[in-house]
């Protein structure tokens, strides 16, 4: 991809209504464009971050025999008044009517929707254990959108329901989903803190929150500061670590001064609530007996859109973006320091050309703008590495490749460079 053609409005300026980093670095970076209050457009960069974190879910869920569907934005409200949430839901909901005046909303969540689709073709246990996913769009009028897609009104979630014959496979299906969520954040360069939690608006008994720490999280964490070096996932399930709402200082098990408290970016919650929309709506299967059962649900979600800000608030510098390689927007850049040099050009068009068609993404910065600033946006817009062309380095040979976290340089002829991406 060729920078000039490429659209990601850059700015040097801090825009005035952002007070995070990581919305004034996704504004600056060109990321994001503001529509109203808390909805956003999601420019190239953006996109091809969440199509990575997506591409991480996908294999993850797939693993764990989660199967990927598209429910509808747009959901009837006769759904919502079977299940007794459309008057609950409140203020937050967003109410639509069609052409015949017809109650219809945009979806803040579908455990509705799921457990319709289930009852309409699951009608044996031979049909469980089911879970459907989805990664979609969902609309929550929040009283306070705040910090860009932290926080939005629109927004993307990847978001599973579960269906299992009794609570043993329920808790199964729980733990399968927990696990999965570990190796999914993981593998985005994240380090999740789990911790229990209630479970709100969407009910039940059993429910974790997924956090990573960072000071301008808006939840509060109080745990064990051993669940941030636990390996396993046992460990982890079981290492003490509560959110806010569920912490009392009179039954943790810590005393106050083992007690950590620090302040995180809620990024996944899962839920098991049992029977409660299955009983609601009336889905049931039949047992080997011919006897009725209502199956035990969960849901799980992971907030996609709010973890490419979630990613930038635990890796930045002062001069930019510092993607993990696994979700960055791209392998390398190529810069370009001197478009006017025809040596120069040559040499990062066939590094440009080559490299693509080995399936590697690069970005080549061809513009004509000055060095200063070719290096600013490169060190903004944070893609892992980069590779420099300067016309000193070029006459004898070399072109430098730089890490973008550790700012290490390494020079080497062009022709080295490729197998160092070609995995
Ligand atoms: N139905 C359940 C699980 S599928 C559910 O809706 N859970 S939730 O309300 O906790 O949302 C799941 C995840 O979506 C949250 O953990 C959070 O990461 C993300 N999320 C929730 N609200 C917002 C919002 N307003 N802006 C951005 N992300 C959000």
């Amino acid at each position: 991809m060729l920078f000039s053609r490429f659209f990601a409005p850059t700015s040097k300026d801090a825009p005035s209504d952002a007070q995070i980093i990581s919305h004034i670095l996704m504004l600056r970076a060109g990321m994001i464009s503001q529509m109203a209050s808390g909805i956003y457009c999601w420019l190239p960069l953006a996109a091809r971050v969440m199509e990575k974190i997506s591409k991480i879910i996908d294999e993850e869920q797939s693993r764990i025999g989660s199967q990927k569907v598209y429910f509808t934005t747009i959901q009837s409200a006769d759904l919502w008044i079977e299940s007794g949430r459309y008057d609950a839901y409140g203020k937050e909901m967003l109410r639509i009517k069609d052409r015949k005046d017809a109650p219809f909303l945009y979806s803040p969540t579908n455990e509705e929707q799921a457990t319709d689709l289930f009852r309409k073709y699951v009608k044996s246990y031979r049909g469980l254990p089911l879970c459907l996913y989805q990664i979609h769009w969902k609309f929550r009028d929040e009283i306070r959108p705040r910090f860009g897609v932290m926080r939005g009104r629109e927004f993307l979630m990847k978001d599973a329901y579960s269906f299992d014959l009794d609570p043993a496979g329920a808790t199964r299906t729980y733990q399968q989903m927990f696990r999965a969520y570990v190796r999914t954040f993981r593998r985005m360069g994240l380090t999740p803190v789990p911790v229990q939690a209630s479970s709100g608006a969407i009910g039940g008994n059993m429910s974790h929150e997924f956090h990573v720490l960072a000071d301008t999280g808006e939840s509060t964490l109080y745990y064990d500061q051993k669940i941030l070096s636990a390996s396993d996932d046992d460990e982890l399930m079981s290492t003490f670590a509560v959110s806010d709402e569920k912490y009392d200082a009179a039954t943790a098990p810590l005393r106050e001064d083992e007690l950590m408290v620090s302040k995180g970016i809620e990024v996944g919650h899962i839920f098991y609530f049992g029977k409660k929309y299955s009983e609601s709506m009336n889905a049931f299967v039949l047992d080997a007996n011919g006897n009725k059962v209502y199956p035990e649900m969960g849901s799980y979600g992971i907030g996609v859109s709010r973890l490419v800000a979630a990613i930038i608030e635990a890796s930045h510098d002062d001069r930019g973006i510092v993607w993990p390689e696994q979700v960055a927007p791209f392998d390398v850049t190529v810069l370009n320091l001197y478009p006017d040099d025809a040596k120069c050009r040559e040499i990062a068009a066939w590094i440009h050309d080559s490299f693509s068609a080995s399936g590697v993404e690069v970005l080549y910065d061809d513009r004509t703008i000055s060095i200063g600033e070719k290096l600013a946006d490169a060190d903004l817009i944070g893609i892992p590495w980069q590779i420099i062309i300067g016309k000193k380095k070029i006459a004898t040979g070399l072109v430098e490749l730089k890490n973008r976290k550790t700012k290490e340089i390494e020079e080497m002829p062009p022709e080295k460079l490729l197998g160092r991406f070609r995995s």
